[in-house]
C-alpha cells in the first residue's frame, strides 16, 4: 500500500528561463535529501534529470523530468522543466501535475522572458507560486536590486522568506526564526512584512495580531496556505544550487510551507462535451474513484510508450483497471512506476499528489484523463494553452524509400510534443515548432533515434484567398457522348464573410430546380475549390455561397454533373468578386542588447513590419514587440544572429491574416499560372 498519505506529499515544478539552474537545483535537492550519493553536473552530463543524449549535447533540458525524494517523512515530487523558449511546451504541459510552480531566477541575468511567461501561465492555472533566486554564489550580482525588480514586475506579494547572508554563503530564515544579520535589508522587517501579508486573508487572526503584536507560526499555517492559493503571497527564497547555500532551507520551506494536495487549488476537470460540459471538482481523497492526468508521454526506444501521470483523486495500484478518456476498454495497470530521471522504480500504489508512470499502453496519449469509473461521460482537463508552432520547415527524405519510416518517426515525435506539428499541403510535408532550435532537435532526434535523415527547405507560406465583394456565378455542365449524357446547371451567389469566419454553404433553391438529392453534389464541387482557390491555388476562406437556382434533366442529371457545375459556378463567382490573397501576420518579440535596437527596429520596418513597443528587461537588454508578415521573416534567426553577434533571441506567434500588397498578389498569381501551365504541358 502507498507509504505516504496525500498530506505527506508535495508536488512541485521547477520552471523558469533556460540556464537559470533548475536541473542543477533538482540535483542539489536530491543530494541534500540523500536520494543520490554524489552531485552530478550539467556540464559533465551527469545529472539525474538531463539524462537524454541530446540534453547532454545541448546542455539544456529538453523535456520535463520527474524525480522524487524524501525529507522529514514527506515525499517531494519534483518536475524539472525546460526553460529554453523552444521547449517551453513541455513545461506548460507539466503545470497541471503540480500544486506549486517554483519559478527559478538566475541571479546573474535577472528577470528573463520565460520568467514572466511562467509567472503568468502558473497564475492562469491557479497554481501556488514561489520564486527561487539561484546562483547567489556568483560574482557581480545585485540581489537587493533584483528583489526590487521582482516586486516591480510581479507585485508586492513577492516577499522574501529568507535572505542571503555572509556574502551569499548561507541564508537566514525570515519566517520561523527571524534573527541574525543578512547581506541586505532587515530580517525582522522581512518577517513583519510576511506576517502582515498572511494575516490579511483572515480577519480574526488579523485582530489577534493587532492586539498581541505576534502570532505563532502554527496559527499562521492555514492562512499562509490560503494566501498562496489566492496568489496573495509569493514567497521568495535564495539559493546556490552549486554551493548548496539555502538548499536545506528550501527543503524545509517545501515541507513546512508549500501546499500538500489538499491545500492547493485542484485543477479544473470537465465532464461531457462542447457547450454541455460541466466543471467537476476532484477531491484529493485516496478512497474515491481514480482521476489522473497524463502530462508527459515518451516513446522510449527500449521501454516503448511511457505515460507519466499525476494522481488527482483515488488510489492507483497494480490491480487498478483504468479507462483512458472516453475509451470503452480499460487496461490493467500491472506494472506501476515511480520515475527517478531515467530510472523506473516499481511501486505498488499511488495516491493524490503522486506522480507515476505506466509503460506499453498504446492508447495512452498526452493530456488523457485516466479514471476507473464506468461513467459514460467524457472527462477531461480544462484545455491547456500552448504557444502556436510558427517556425516551419518543409522536409524530404534524403534516401528514397524512407518515406514510411520518416512518417512513423514524426508520428512518435508528435505524440511526445504538444508544440510540434506535421502538416501536408501542396505535396509538401511541413514540420512546425517553436523555433530553429526546436526544429534542429527534431531533425537530430530523427537521425539519432530513428536513423532517418531528411533535407529541409523553407516551406510555402500558408497564404489564403478570399473575396471582397458580392458576385454571381453560373455554370452549365453538359456532355453528350454517345449513350447517356451528363447534365447539371447551377446559379449561385458569393458574399464575403468576416475574417476568420470560415465557410458557409446555403441552399436557397426553390421549386426543386436542383433536386434535393443533388445539393450535396453541388456543395462537394464548391468545396473542391475551397482547397485551391482560382487566384493562386491557396485555400479559400471567409466566403458564404448561396445556391439559389439551377436546372436538371430527368435522365442525364447525375452527381458528377452537379459536382462539376458547382465547382465551375463557384470559380466563376469568385473571379468576379474581387478576390484577394491574404497572408499571415505574426506577433514578433525580439530580445537583444540595447545597442542593437536601432538596427533591429529598422530591419523589422523594412520588412513591412511595425513596432508596437519596447520594454527594458534587465540592465542592457531590451525587448521589442511588433508585427510583421510571416513571409518576410524567412531566415530571421540568421539575420538576428549576425546583427547581435548571437546575443538576440526572438519568438513569433500567429496574430491574424491581412491582404498582401498588389505586387505580391500579382507575383503569386503569375507563379501559380506558370506552374499550372507547366503541368498541362
Ligand atoms: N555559479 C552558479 N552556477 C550555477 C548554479 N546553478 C546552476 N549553475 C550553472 O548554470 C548553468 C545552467 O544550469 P542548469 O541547471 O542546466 O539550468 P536549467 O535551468 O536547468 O536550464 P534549462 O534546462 O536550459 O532550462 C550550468 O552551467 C550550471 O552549472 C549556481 O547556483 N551557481
Ligand atoms: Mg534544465
Amino acid at each position: 500500500m502507498p507509504k505516504f498519505a496525500p498530506e505527506a506529499i508535495r508536488t512541485i515544478a521547477l520552471v523558469g528561463h533556460g540556464a537559470a539552474g533548475k536541473t542543477t537545483l533538482a540535483e542539489a535537492l536530491l543530494y541534500k535529501a540523500g536520494a543520490i550519493n554524489a552531485m552530478g553536473s550539467v556540464e559533465k552530463g551527469s545529472t539525474v534529470c538531463d539524462f537524454d543524449p541530446l540534453e547532454k549535447t545541448y546542455q539544456h533540458s529538453l523535456n520535463a523530468s520527474l524525480v522524487h525524494l524524501q525529507h522529514r517523512d514527506t515525499r517531494i515530487h519534483l518536475v524539472d522543466t525546460p526553460g529554453l523558449p523552444d521547449f517551453i511546451g513541455r513545461a506548460v504541459g507539466a503545470l497541471p501535475a503540480v500544486e506549486t510552480a517554483a519559478v527559478v531566477i538566475n541571479a546573474q541575468n535577472g528577470i528573463e522572458m520565460i520568467t514572466g511567461r511562467m509567472m503568468q501561465w502558473a497564475a492562469k492555472r491557479s497554481l501556488c507560486r514561489m520564486i527561487v533566486v539561484n546562483k547567489i554564489d556568483a560574482e557581480n550580482i545585485d540581489l537587493p536590486g533584483l528583489l526590487a525588480r521582482i516586486q516591480g514586475a510581479f507585485g508586492k506579494e513577492c516577499l522574501p522568506i529568507n535572505l542571503p547572508a555572509d556574502g551569499g554563503k548561507r541564508v537566514v530564515d525570515c519566517f520561523f526564526n527571524p534573527s541574525g544579520e543578512s547581506d541586505f535589508s532587515s530580517v525582522e522587517e522581512a518577517h513583519g512584512a510576511l506576517v502582515d501579508q498572511v494575516v490579511e486573508v483572515d480577519e480574526e487572526l488579523m485582530a489577534k495580531y493587532l492586539e498581541q503584536g505576534e502570532v505563532s507560526p502554527e496559527q499562521l499555517h492555514a492562512p499562509f496556505e490560503q494566501a498562496l492559493r489566492d496568489g496573495h503571497l509569493i514567497p521568495v527564497c535564495f539559493v546556490s544550487a552549486r554551493s548548496g547555500a539555502g538548499v536545506a532551507e528550501l527543503l524545509d520551506i517545501i515541507v513546512k510551507l508549500m501546499p500538500n494536495p489538499t491545500e492547493g487549488n485542484p485543477p479544473q476537470f470537465l465532464k461531457g462535451e462542447g457547450a454541455e460540459a460541466t466543471p467537476i471538482r476532484c477531491e484529493p481523497d485516496p478512497k474515491m474513484h481514480v482521476l489522473a492526468h497524463v502530462f508527459k508521454v515518451v516513446i522510449d526506444p527500449f521501454v516503448g510508450k511511457v505515460g507519466a501521470f499525476r494522481v488527482h483523486q483515488g488510489t492507483v495500484t497494480r490491480d487498478t483497471q483504468l479507462f483512458i478518456g472516453d475509451g470503452r476498454k480499460p487496461f490493467k495497470v500491472g506494472h506501476l512506476f515511480l520515475l527517478q530521471g531515467k530510472e523506473f522504480l516499481e511501486t505498488d500504489g499511488l495516491v493524490p499528489g503522486d506522480i507515476g508512470a505506466v509503460a506499453k499502453v498504446d492508447e495512452i496519449h498526452f493530456d488523457a484523463v485516466l479514471h476507473d469509473s464506468h461513467d459514460e461521460d467524457y472527462i477531461r482537463l480544462a484545455p491547456l494553452e500552448f504557444p502556436t508552432p510558427m517556425h516551419s520547415l518543409a522536409i524530404e527524405p534524403k534516401r528514397r524509400g524512407d518515406e514510411q519510416r520518416i512518417s512513423e518517426a514524426l508520428h512518435k515525435i508528435v505524440a511526445e510534443d504538444p508544440t510540434f506539428r506535421v502538416t501536408h499541403h501542396a505535396a509538401e510535408t511541413v514540420i512546425s515548432g517553436l523555433g530553429d532550435l526546436h526544429m534542429r532537435y527534431v531533425l537530430d532526434k530523427m537521425a539519432s533515434q530513428y536513423h532517418v535523415e531528411v533535407t529541409t527547405r523553407p516551406p510555402r507560406i500558408p497564404y489564403r484567398e478570399t473575396i471582397t465583394a458580392k458576385a454571381e456565378g453560373h455554370h452549365r455542365h453538359k456532355k453528350q457522348t454517345g449513350g447517356a449524357g451528363q447534365f447539371g446547371e447551377v446559379f449561385l451567389r458569393v458574399e464575403p464573410l468576416k475574417r476568420g469566419a470560415g465557410f458557409e454553404f446555403v441552399d436557397q433553391v426553390k421549386g426543386g430546380t436542383i433536386p434535393t438529392q443533388f445539393i450535396p453534389a453541388v456543395e462537394k464541387g464548391v468545396r473542391q475549390v475551397l482547397e485551391a482557390g482560382p487566384v493562386a491555388g491557396f485555400p479559400v476562406h471567409d466566403v458564404r455561397v448561396i445556391v439559389y437556382d439551377g436546372k436538371h434533366h430527368p435522365v442525364d442529371s447525375k452527381e458528377v454533373a452537379f459536382i462539376s457545375a458547382g465547382k465551375r459556378a463557384f470559380m466563376d463567382a469568385i473571379s468576379k468578386a474581387r478576390p484577394i490573397i491574404l497572408e499571415p501576420i505574426v506577433n514578433i518579440e525580439v530580445n537583444a542588447p540595447e545597442a542593437n535596437m536601432g538596427d533591429i527596429a529598422g530591419d523589422i520596418s523594412a520588412k513591412r513590419g511595425q513596432i508596437s513597443g519596447t520594454d527594458s528587461m534587465q540592465a542592457g537588454t531590451l525587448s521589442i514587440k511588433g508585427q510583421a508578415p510571416l513571409s518576410e521573416l524567412n531566415n530571421y534567426q540568421a539575420r538576428l544572429k549576425s546583427v547581435t553577434a548571437g546575443q538576440g533571441s526572438f519568438s513569433i506567434e500567429l496574430s491574424h491574416y491581412e491582404p498582401v500588397p498588389p505586387n505580391v498578389q500579382k507575383d503569386l498569381a503569375a507563379q501559380y499560372a506558370k506552374a499550372a501551365h507547366a503541368e498541362e504541358q
